[in-house]
């Protein structure tokens, strides 16, 4: 049977926002949870991730955890040791604990970031291509997808990874063209993600069927994901505006984009 009611961790942020307003259409009842209030939703689950009890009593009783929480850009090594790693650990605990049958985890494309971007003709990056995480951020991420195997092998407790590119209402840099994932194509691939048949530990892309895309999407589609949405066209504004991408710059080369070189701090 399809999942009804989900946790959605790191319901306060920015992708938790974006789905906060769109997974209700299709017909899940949301439990939020995140450390800082979440705006017009009182009943909100206001805790952190290291309080283990609080994380327990979330995961009680849900059909399945959509995990979003945690810090989302590079970060000192300790910080994200703490929201990442611990957090993340703390939230399979409790969901293996509590019985829950799966968990869709916000990965990131920064767990393969140092990826070389494939130049025109060049295959697709595939989803088994060497973790090469460019942050400690990626770091985090390239754990949290180890988990997740441990936790499918160990104790049957499936897992979506989802290596997401940028999941904004818009793209905004010309790499962006080629990762970006539509808001409304996120939530189709969340879904198809709490909803296909047995998951095991499967790792995904997620992005729209961009025109530039750079990723292979087969298991994304695999799971019944159609992407509807392209960043195509915004190629032109963004083109003219910033220029093309070059190929001798490191944070124009690769997968991860300037989280390579120079990648921005999270205010923590
Ligand atoms: P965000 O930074 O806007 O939201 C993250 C939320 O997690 C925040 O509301 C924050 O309060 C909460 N949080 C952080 N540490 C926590 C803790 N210890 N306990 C409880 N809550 C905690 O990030 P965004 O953009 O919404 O991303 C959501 C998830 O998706 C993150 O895990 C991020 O790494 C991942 N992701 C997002 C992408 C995007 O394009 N938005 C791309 C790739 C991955
Ligand atoms: C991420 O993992 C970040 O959470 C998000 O803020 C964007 O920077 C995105 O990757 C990206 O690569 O564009």
């Amino acid at each position: 049977p399809a999942p009804r009611t989900v946790l959605l961790t790191g319901a306060a942020g920015g992708l938790g926002t974006l789905m906060r307003s769109r997974l209700p259409e299709y017909g899940y009842a949301l439990r939020l949870f995140d450390m800082r209030p979440v705006e017009g939703a009182p009943d909100a689950i206001t805790a952190d991730l290291g309080d283990t009890a609080a994380v327990r009593e979330a995961v009680r009783g849900v059909d399945a955890v959509l995990h979003l929480a945690g810090i989302s850009l590079e970060a000192p090594f300790d910080k994200i040791l703490k929201a990442n790693i611990e957090g993340t650990y703390n939230l399979y605990e409790a969901a293996r604990q509590e019985g829950v049958p799966r968990i869709v985890f916000a990965s990131s494309n920064h767990a393969v970031g140092f990826t070389p971007a494939p130049r025109a003709g060049e295959p697709l990056i595939p989803v088994d291509a060497p973790r090469r995480p460019d942050t400690f951020y990626g770091l985090s991420k390239s754990f949290g997808e180890d988990l997740a195997q441990l936790y499918w092998d160990k104790h049957g407790l499936e897992t979506v990874s989802v290596r997401i590119g940028s999941c904004f209402p818009e793209p905004t840099s010309v790499r962006m063209l080629s990762v970006w994932m539509s808001p409304a194509d996120g939530a189709r691939l969340f879904h198809a993600a709490l909803t296909a048949e047995e998951v095991g530990h499967t790792v995904v892309y997620g992005s729209s069927a961009n025109t530039r895309l750079w990723w292979d999407l087969t298991t994304a589609r695999a799971l019944g994901y159609t992407p509807q949405d392209d960043s195509e066209p915004y190629a032109d504004k963004l083109i003219a505006e910033q220029g093309e991408l070059d190929p001798a710059n490191p944070a124009h080369s690769h997968l991860g984009g300037h989280f390579v070189s120079d990648p921005p701090i999270w205010p923590y």
